[in-house]
This record gives C-alpha cells, structure tokens and sequence, in this order.
C-alpha cells in the first residue's frame, strides 16, 4: 500500500518534471534554488534549518491552478483528497489585483504538522467567476459557462481512483502508479487546437479568463521550488539573463527574522500553441501564460501580527506615494534595457541609521499609473524605492527577534520539554517564564499558506495585457462558506490550524512538566485546548490539563489525585475529566 503522504510526494515530483521538460526555465530556476540552498546551509550551518529540514526545503513545491466551475473545483478536491491536501483558506483576487482577474481561491495542503513535515506539498487553486457582472455581460457569461459545461477535465477512472486513495488511505502500487499517471497527464498543456477567436474575445476581458476559460482543459500555470535566501536566488537568475519580475512580494529583506512568505517569478515565456482560425484552418500562435516562480517562507504570524503586517504595507504604500510626490532629482539614468520609457526616481531622505543615504531606483511607469519600481542596476537586491522604505517601515513596525514576535503574541511557535531541565525547582507556571529559563524551547511554526495581495501581484506582473472591468456594476459576492459548498467540502481557517498547532504543543508541554501553563492573551476556549489565562479559572474557560500517567511528582510538581481537590495541593493540575479549580 502506498500512503497518502507518498502519493503526495511522488505526484510533486512527477508534476515538477513534467513542467520542467514544458517550461526549460523553470528547471534552471529549481538548480538555482538548490544551489543557493546549498550555499545558505554552508554558511549558517543548523540555522539555515531553523523554518524546516533541508530535506523538506529541497522538495518543497507549491503549484498554482485555475479552474472553470465549481463542479471542477469539486473533482481538483476529490484528486487532492486522494494526496491528503485539503482546502484551506478563502482568497478573493477580484478587488486585491488592479489588472482584471475574475477568480476566488483557495489552497489545497496538508494541514497536521507530521504530514507537512513529510511532503508540504500546496496548489493554490482559482476558480472562475463569470457570474460577476464586472467583468462578464450576462450574453458572454451564458457563452462561457456553456463551454466549461461541455468540456471535461478530469475523467472517470482517475476520480475512481483519487475517491479510493481517500478512502482507504492510499492505493495498491499498480492503482498508485496509474493514478499518478493519469492526475499528472490531466495537468499538462494539452496539444489541442485553441480557437484563437473565442480565446481572443475572453483576452480583451481577462488574460486570466482567457486561461481558463479559452481552452478545452486545464494546465499547470506555475510551480515553485522554496529557497533560502531569495534575494540572492533574484540576482543569480538575473545574472543568468534570465528576465524576473521587478519585486519581491511581501515582506521586505531586513535584519529580522524571516516572516509569512516573499516571493518572485520569472516572466511568462511564449509558449507555442496550436491555434485553429475563424475558417477552420489549423496554424500556430504563441501565448504567454506560463512561468516559474520561487519563494521564501518565514513565520506564521497571528491574526494580530498579520494586521500589523497589512499596516505596515498600507503605510509603505503612503510613503512611497509621498515621495512619487517630490520633484525628481538629476540623478537621470538611462532607459531600462527591455526598452520600456523609465524614470527617475525621487531622491529619499537619510535613513536613520545613516546607513544608506540616498536611493535612486529607476521606475517604471505602468499604464494604469500605479507605478512599479525595478532595481538599480548593480543595487544589491530587486525592488527599488519600495524594498529600500519597507525595510525601515519594517525596522520601525515590527518586534526584529524571534523572542519580540512571541513575547507581542505576532507569531506562532512549538513548545517543546528542553531535554536537559534546568533547575531542581519547580517549574514557573507563565509560558514566557518557562521559556526564558530554558525550561521549554519555542521553535517557530512556519507559514504554509498564501497572501493575497502577493498572489493578485504574482497573477497581473505576468499578465501582457491589463484587461477590462466594468465598475458600474455591483460584484458579486463569495465567501468562504459559498466556495466551502461548492467545493463540497469545509475549508479550514489557516489562523485556527497554526493556533491548534500551538496550543497542542502548549498543552504537551503542559502535561510533561505536570504543571499548568499560563499564557497571557490566549483564549482557551477558542482554541479548544488546555491553556489557561492568568487567574482564570479552568472551569470558566471550559477546559481541563490532563495528565496521563505522567509522574509530576518527579518532576517537582503537585497533581491531583482522583478525587482530590485542587485546592488541598494548592495546585491547578487535574486528572483527566477533572473541572480544573485555579487560586
Ligand atoms: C495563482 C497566483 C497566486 C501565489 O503564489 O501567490 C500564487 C495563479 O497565477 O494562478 O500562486
Ligand atoms: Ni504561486
């Protein structure tokens, strides 16, 4: 029998050389990675591993899809269910990207920490909305949800098997090998003619639409390998004259401790497509949708660190908005090599640190105005003016230890028992004690999921054309539960699987130590574990520590016994099924 997780991880892998012998690029985008990766666990040794072993970052892949209807969306979950990924987390990109794209997402990963820690495999999923009336006139939407009502993605025997796999927890090899085959085939770019006027009339709407809905079955539209040090990994691929996007995503580089996601890609390359003419006739065309991306992932912040982090990117925004406002300097460099006009851009102020007076990136300006900035040439890393006022933004906005995120509760972390107990007294109870008197070790939980003004970014830098939206006309409007019913499956809420990792590992600790564990902010209750606050009482909070068969005694703690009040021993730990009196 061939478990989920082998499922996984072989599908990963086979999808990764498929696309690597359709898209060349990304193959020297995967060596580029290794080879940084290599570089960066030579030079910082066991910290390079501290966000995941190496063995998990060197197969660490997410893949991007984009589906036509939920009745599609539906078979993608059935397939992924057969590799133990399920849906996670609601994306809305029709607002978050300024160019047109008319989907909702979702990503599809394993969500319990042991199955991540064996392939973390991810595939961040979109789904066409032609309902919205934005973007589709209500003549064009009949027309394409009648095309994607007659076009068949996934066939019968493939869904037969993924429905197996996840039924039974995996396939016989022979059933395993012809699943793998059949789910990574049903990913490939298909040979068939597109019918360049229908592809075309969904172009002037949506590239994106276009994708999706202008052809007779779906594709791979970008794989990512995960590297270690992504600034890095942009100035080699540049240096191999290959053509990147001109930012970063996310968070800028800085001093601190890597958090969420930063990500880049390569530009989508001219693919040749066999195209079929008005008359009928069969000739070839080119279009340019497929690319390779990379991605550095840091800490899963909480929901009160990811605001922080939607703060500082908004005021990012206003100051780069305030320079745009300043007279441009003299400091005039020549047009950017691919041709397109490029300006100067403002002179900034000096930093604070004194360290990098003056930036000079040039800039482009985009046709919609929103200006996008690329590097300097020779400047260290991509991104321009924005990389440059982020990354004080950041040093002023955000806790720069690991200890700062957690003591501020921005971030998620494992508890683990230190394996050597540091004192023969007796345990403190407060988390933030236990931890700094090296009693438990925090090792912080990495970000398995997407942000979606990255992902809206990702999906327009490589877009040729802008598309149209009417905005007279109200949206429609998709949450989380209408896409959880079309999938026909629930979708979990990523902050509550990062605090369920957490609070698991607080209660573990808990029970080991034979003491209750006091973490100030965390409400027990909510997260359905056994974790209490700072004099209230367990009762209140709906929940108990238990201790199975644990020895506190030897570990210098009270328990209660069956029967025993807590208040006898003057302690808060209980038996199993015990209501927990705290003093
Ligand atoms: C998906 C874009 C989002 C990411 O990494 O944020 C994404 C797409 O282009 O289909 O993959
Ligand atoms: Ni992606």
């Amino acid at each position: 029998m061939v478990p989920q997780w082998r499922l996984r991880a072989r599908f990963a892998q086979e999808l990764s050389t498929m696309y690597g012998r359709e898209v060349p690029a990304y193959t020297t985008l995967v060596q580029v990675s290794e080879q940084v990766n290599t570089d960066v666990v030579r030079r910082d040794g066991r910290a390079a591993e501290r966000l995941g072993s190496i063995g998990r970052i060197t197969a660490e892949r997410h893949g991007a899809i984009r589906v036509g209807t939920p009745a599609e969306l539906g078979q993608v979950a059935r397939i992924f269910g057969a590799l133990g990924m399920h849906p996670v987390g609601f994306y809305d990109l029709r607002d978050a990207a300024s160019s047109s794209v008319p989907v909702i997402s979702t990503a599809f990963r394993p969500i319990d920490a042991g199955e991540l820690a064996r392939n973390p495999f991810r595939v961040f999923t979109s789904m066409l909305t032609p309902a919205d009336p934005r973007f589709f006139t209500p003549e064009l939407r009949k027309r394409l949800e009648t095309f994607l009502a007659g076009r068949q993605l996934f066939g019968p025997e493939l869904l037969e098997l993924a429905d197996r796999a996840e039924r039974e927890g995996g396939l016989a090899e022979d059933d395993a090998e012809n699943f793998l085959r059949r789910a990574v085939q049903a990913f490939e770019l298909s040979p068939e003619p597109v019918d360049r006027a229908w592809y075309g009339e969904l172009e002037k709407i949506s590239a994106v639409a276009a994708d999706i809905g202008g052809v007779r079955s779906t594709h791979v539209n970008h794989l990512t390998p995960r590297v270690l040090d992504i600034d890095e990994l942009y100035r080699r691929m540049t240096g191999l004259g290959i053509s990147m996007i001109d930012e970063i995503q996310g968070p800028p580089r800085w001093h601190g401790p890597d958090v969420l996601l930063r990500q880049t890609s390569f530009r989508a390359l001219a693919e040749a497509r066999t195209m079929r003419e008005a008359d009928g006739t069969i000739g070839t065309g080119a279009l340019r949708v497929r690319f390779g991306e990379v991605e550095a992932r840091g800490i899963a912040l909480t929901p009160a660190g990811r605001a922080r982090y939607d703060a500082l990117l908004t005021e990012v925004d206003r100051r780069l908005a305030a320079a745009d406002q300043r007279p441009a300097t003299s400091d005039r460099r020549p047009p950017s090599s691919d041709g397109v006009r490029a300006e100067v851009a403002g002179q900034r102020p000096a930093s604070s640190d004194g360290m990098r007076a003056e930036i000079a990136g040039r800039r482009l300006a985009s046709s919609d105005g929103v200006r996008a900035e690329i590097a300097a040439p020779g400047s260290a890393s991509p991104g321009g003016l924005r990389a440059e006022i982020a990354a004080d933004v950041w040093a002023q906005g955000l806790p720069d230890t690991e200890a700062g995120l957690r003591e501020a509760d921005l971030a998620y972390f494992a508890y683990t028992v230190s394996p050597v107990r540091p004192s023969a007294a007796t345990p403190p109870r407060s988390l933030a004690e236990l931890v700094d008197q090296g009693w438990v070790t925090a090792t912080p939980i990495v970000y398995e999921d997407f942000l979606p003004r990255s992902a809206a970014g990702i999906f327009q830098s490589n877009l040729s054309a802008e598309g149209t939206r009417d905005t007279t006309q109200a949206a429609v409007a998709y949450d989380q539960d209408w896409l959880a019913g079309a999938v026909g499956r629930d979708i979990h809420d990523p902050f509550t699987l990062y605090a369920q990792e957490q609070a698991a590992s607080i209660a573990a600790v808990a029970t080991q130590l034979g003491t209750v564990i006091t973490q100030p902010g965390a409400g027990a209750t909510q997260l359905g574990t056994a974790v209490t606050q700072p004099g209230a009482g367990a009762t209140q909070l709906g929940t108990a520590v238990t201790q199975p068969g644990a020895g506190a005694t030897q570990l210098g703690t009270a328990v209660t016994q069956p029967g025993a009040g807590a208040t006898q021993l003057g302690t808060a730990v209980t038996q199993p099924g015990t209501p927990e009196v705290t003093r």
